[in-house]
């Protein structure tokens, strides 16, 4: 498997045994230094009242965002993080990045194989450079301002309800819920579809030039993959087709990558482009395949082997 897709998108195998540590657990700080700063400390809630589900205000931004998502799949809540947080934000991020998993992978814009039998001209023949690395979940601490959010029962509310879901749940994953995607200068996170339906992400460190969000909404349907479209991007003639978001710090971003193909234009300057990436499923307990976890981390955990056990089962009886 050659996903190209973020951390989130993990080749998932399905359900684990049990919970884990990484495992789901939502929990709602009120105070207290030990623990890592409080929600309300964290949110803009004058802007984004993460305390008052279902106040006017919180039904207005989700109905903006329910808006954007239905138009072209992507929203931005700006300033979702408090000003007075962002300095905590980036460098809480920056001391993680050289723990990122460093590797350049050979990759295709779709969840397959380099070697598929697939006609010339097909988009997926055209190889790109995986170049971003990721930081993973169990080495991001609890009391980052990413984690807080990640676990936080009221922000995974909000989300759910913008992308009009009952529910969101974290991963089981221990390293793949959350992430910090880095990108060093010269390097990119080339043009892809995600696998997962429901990307969550928040810029944390600019770059001094370059990094761009680019995305070319909906260029693909369930019904169609629409590839000469998608060729014409990866080749560098669908101008047209692409779009850019000028994101901020802070800024959360909402997206489908599903449909959508996009990338994190090369960086330039001399720093590094930091984003976390929360991944949520709206079916509880996935843990990603063996295989695809050791490509992106470099390292898989035992979770990874009792769920793979547990996918491949010896006999034919139900759960
Ligand atoms: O880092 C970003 O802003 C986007 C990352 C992305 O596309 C992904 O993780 O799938
Ligand atoms: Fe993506």
């Amino acid at each position: 498997m050659a996903a190209t897709g973020g951390c989130g998108d993990v080749g998932e195998m399905g359900r684990a045994n049990g919970e884990t540590a990484g495992g789901e657990g939502t929990s709602e700080r009120v105070g207290g230094a030990a623990a890592g700063p409080a929600l309300a400390a964290v949110v803009d809630t004058e802007r984004y009242p993460l305390d008052a589900p279902g106040s006017a205000r919180w039904d207005e931004v989700v109905r903006r965002a329910r808006d954007d998502l239905a138009a072209d799949g992507c929203t931005v809540l700006p300033g979702f993080v408090r000003p007075d947080l962002l300095a905590t934000l980036r460098d809480e991020g920056a001391a993680l990045a050289p723990h990122a998993y460093y590797t350049v992978e050979k990759v295709n814009a779709y969840n397959i194989p380099l070697d598929s039998d697939l006609p010339p001209d097909h988009p997926a023949t055209i190889v790109l450079e995986r170049g971003n690395a990721f930081v993973a979940r169990d080495l991001i601490p609890r009391t980052a301002v990413i984690q807080v959010l990640y676990t936080s029962a009221a922000f995974q509310r909000l989300v759910a309800e913008c992308f009009g879901l009952p529910h969101l749940h974290e991963y089981t994953d221990p390293l793949a819920g959350l992430c910090l995607n880095v990108v060093a200068p010269g390097m990119s996170h080339p043009w892809h579809f995600d696998t997962n339906e429901f990307t969550v992400s928040m810029l944390t460190q600019e770059p001094d030039a370059g990094g761009v969000f680019e995305y070319c909404p909906r260029i693909r349907t369930p019904e169609s993959e629409n590839l000469a479209d998608v060729r014409a991007v990866l080749t560098g003639s669908g101008e047209p087709l692409v779009r850019r978001l000028t994101l901020r710090p802070g800024d959360l971003q909402l997206f489908q990558g599903r449909f959508s193909l996009h990338r994190v234009s090369p960086v330039e300057g001399a720093t590094q482009r930091h984003s976390a990436i929360f991944a949520y499923s709206d079916r509880p307990g996935i843990v990603g395949a063996v295989e695809r976890t050791r490509q992106l981390f470099g390292r898989v955990l035992p979770d990874h082997l009792a769920a793979a056990g547990n996918a491949v089962r010896g006999d034919r009886l139900l759960d």
